[in-house]
């Protein structure tokens, strides 16, 4: 049960004698939302007379709000004893972990916490009651200020509230890691995952080994544009930075402030090529590499040798010097062991050691490393690969292909922190529209984020108590700008704040509207902060429904209070007001206005209306319930997914599953052709099948053999056309082996390869 209220208007009949404008709570466009708000009649007066008392304990809390309103207004409050002051910051034991009251009366506002963090984000909810505009750094913001009044009871739904920022492919400078930081603690996330050292480029200067920074922090050259465009090019110019201990000092304390704690990832045993570039016998083949100039997956990886365990150890020493928190990230993923299989010295340890295998030896090196940071006090976190092999005995797993390794772990009594690619990589497309920035791949939609519940299903009461939390990452391969990092981390990130924060969602859809009226004004906010953001609210959503035998179009737009217009076929533009009735191949051409003004690009879909689509459709496996967005009936609703995204609501994806796809046609019909498509994106473990087949039945039992098809294409988007010798018949099944593990050297390798299958076209 939802113990706040959702929307609580002020009734009618204190309305109309006061003639004050209803406030909703989605007016107060609070991120993330409180746990329970109920407003109240009036304001607080907000003036130069104000005054503050805040129990010594809330300094962090109290610094926070001074400095702010130095900033804003250029006005410091005075201090005022406690039952005096029009501001009071108490302290009450009966306030839960990190929670706080914040009570806003026409007299004073009073904010009751039970330690330092739940103090800070009862500031930072008052914060977000007061304008926008103070924000600015102008000091020109002018008093009094209204403050409405409001009785706020809130505490997080999970103590791991994460952003990551990779560091690695692009530097970024101490003060955007500092803007970064602070808007982390606007939206009351409180750890920040700092990914210092990659294979192009290593960050943080270790005074022991002054090549890292000397060397190892500069690459020769980028790959310009995407990693599958052939030919490949690059830009010719050397490119690099890192960050001073001074410089991590000052951010350390920064983040102190924001009541941030900082997660410093050094990675091993893979992503270690720039290191290795500056000290070749930390590679097991002694080799002089380069540090990388492109992306990927690397076979320079750490050699489990003495000296490189005496250089990790002597790294480590000096991390834990300039972070005071509890976690330290070890890495873990994506560590190709070819060089280890060739290894003599590796091999020879795999046998003294009795290990099974090279995953037996990552183990042994990730626990080695472990026991040191144990010994020094802190607690790893890895990657889920970390789970192979065996896992550190007190790691936590930071589950990021999908939550099979947070549900392995947690079912072992592992912490873990949910970060699947399907709702958390943010370096992944937010929009379908061709007009988005080039990226990685994938799409993950706003909603898809919102939609977010780090809690997996599979998992008992008593094992989700070891979900810590979530986090949003941001791999900066395609992100050479701190313009661009903001534009993918936002408006992304605070629907992951909601996630981290609030109580999950039981009604994606009605919630997330919700959620649209508080961002809509909030991002008034963050263009006053200078935080750049994308801005997708408006985009059309197309969908095709089935009912009575017939076909129809449906249109929405996400947020409130906006007109819908369309055009078919190139017809005239009409309102759109309930789904369209389809009865041949369209076209569907639509615009979201608000008073007239058009708000967005057009949103043109494609509908091909053929033999399949008033049929039904069995599978044998169920879709991965992160790519199913569309349901089983989006492979033959009519509509093609896109070229670019596998992620949309048309594709459907499926992890090492053989699929077998039945599809009754309702009556016998005439079948003359067969089209499909499969995706490729090797990067992102996608794999067209090597071959498919096709059947058909008149019963649904005796199945002939209609064609055996091999596909041989690289492109991304593989497709199948063939046309079948005419045949009439009700039942057709397409068979769909998966492409098997990947092979050796490919991002993912050993893994299990995706399939991903669009619209099945029946002529
Ligand atoms: C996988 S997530 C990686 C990163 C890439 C990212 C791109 C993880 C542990 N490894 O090295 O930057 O995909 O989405």
């Amino acid at each position: 049960m939802r113990n706040y209220i959702l929307l609580f208007i002020i009734s009618a009949s204190v309305l109309s004698c006061t003639k004050e404008k209803e406030v909703i709570v989605s007016d107060l466009a609070l991120i993330p939302k409180p746990q329970n708000i109920e407003i109240q009649k009036g304001n607080f007066k907000f003036d130069k007379n104000s005054t503050l008392y805040a129990e010594e304990e809330f300094i962090i809390a109290s610094d926070f709000l001074q400095e702010y309103l130095k900033n804003g207004t250029g006005f410091k409050l005075k201090e005022e004893t406690k039952n005096d002051a029009s501001i009071v910051l108490e302290k009450d034991a009966s306030q839960p972990k990190e929670g706080y009251s914040l009570i806003v009366s026409k007299k004073k506002i009073i904010i009751k916490a039970s330690d330092a963090s739940g103090a800070f984000y009862a500031i930072q909810t008052l914060r977000q009651l007061l304008p926008h505009s103070m924000e600015g750094s102008e000091k020109s913001f002018q008093f009094p200020i209204l403050v409405q009044s409001v009785s706020i009871q809130d505490a997080p739904k999970f103590q791991y509230r994460g952003m990551h920022l990779d560091v690695g492919r692009h530097f970024f400078p101490k003060e955007f890691i500092k803007k970064y930081i602070s808007s982390m603690a606007l939206l009351k996330m409180n750890y920040f995952h700092w990914h210092l050292t990659e294979d192009q480029g290593w960050r943080i200067e270790i005074k022991k080994y002054p090549k890292l920074t000397s060397h190892a922090a500069y690459r020769d050259e980028t790959l310009v544009g995407h990693y599958s465009d052939q030919p490949q090019q690059y830009d010719g110019t050397r490119y690099g930075g890192f960050y001073t201990q001074a410089d991590i000092k000052e951010i350390v304390a920064f983040a102190e402030k924001h009541n941030v704690t900082i997660i410093p990832e050094i990675e091993m045993p893979g992503h270690a090529q720039a290191a290795i570039s500056a000290y070749p016998e930390l590679g097991c083949t002694g080799k002089e590499v380069p540090v990388a100039t492109t992306w990927g997956v690397f076979e320079n990886i750490y050699c489990p040798n003495e000296k490189t365990f005496a250089f990790l150890e002597d790294v480590l020493t000096e991390v834990i010097d300039l972070f005071p928190g509890e976690f330290i990230h070890i890495g873990g993923d994506e560590a190709p062991k070819t060089q280890w299989k060739n290894c003599a010295h590796c091999q020879k340890l795999i046998k003294e050691l009795r290990l099974t295998d090279e995953h037996g030896l990552q183990s042994y090196f990730i626990q080695r490393m472990e026991k040191f940071l144990n010994r020094k006090g802190k607690r790893i976190i890895g990657w889920d690969e970390i789970l192979e092999g065996g896992l550190a005995p007190n790691a936590t797993v930071m589950s990021w292909r999908g939550m099979q390794g947070g549900i392995e772990a947690a079912k072992a009594k592992h912490s873990v922190i949910m970060t699947p690619t399907s709702h958390a990589y943010f370096d992944y497309y937010q929009s379908d529209s061709p007009s988005e920035p080039l990226a990685i791949g994938g799409l993950l939609p706003l909603k898809k984020v919102y939609s977010f519940n780090p809690i997996p299903k599979e998992l008992t009461k008593e094992e989700a108590t070891y979900i810590l939390g979530a986090q949003g990452n941001i791999w900066t391969e395609y992100m050479k700008t701190e313009k661009q990092v903001e534009y993918m981390a936002f408006p992304r990130m605070l629907a992951m704040s909601e996630v981290v924060w609030s109580v999950a969602s039981t009604n994606v859809e009605k919630d997330y509207s919700e959620f649209l009226l508080r961002l809509e004004p909030f991002l008034d906010r963050l263009k006053v902060l200078d935080i750049q953001h994308a801005n997708h609210l408006y985009e059309l959503e197309g969908k095709v429904i089935k009912k009575d035998g017939g076909v129809y179009y449906q249109l929405k737009t996400p947020t409130k209070e906006k007109d819908i217009f369309y055009q078919l076929n190139d017809g005239a533009s009409l309102k759109y007001i309930e789904p369209i009735l389809i009865s041949e191949s369209s076209s569907i051409k639509s615009q979201v206005s608000k008073n007239g003004k058009i708000l967005n690009e057009a949103f043109k879909d494609t509908l091909v209306y053929h033999q399949a689509i008033t049929g039904s459709l069995q599978l044998n496996v169920s879709p991965n319930k992160s790519y199913d967005a569309g349901g089983k009936e989006a492979l033959i609703n009519g509509i093609n997914g896109s070229d670019k995204r596998y992620g949309d609501k048309e594709w459907l994806g499926f992890w090492g599953d053989d699929v077998e796809i039945t599809i009754d046609l309702g009556v016998s019909k005439d079948i003359k052709s067969f089209k499909t498509r499969f995706y490729n994106a090797t990067g992102q473990w996608i794999y067209a099948p090597r071959e498919i087949e096709i059947f058909a039945s008149e019963d649904n039992i005796a199945y002939a053999l209609l064609k055996r098809i091999k596909l041989e294409s690289t492109e991304r988007v593989v497709e199948v056309a063939t046309e079948i010798y005419p045949t009439k018949k009700q039942y057709l099944k397409i068979r769909v082996p998966n492409y098997g593990l990947i092979p050796d050297g490919k991002q993912g390798a050993g893994n299990k390869a995706w399939t991903f299958i669009d619209e099945i076209i029946i002529e």
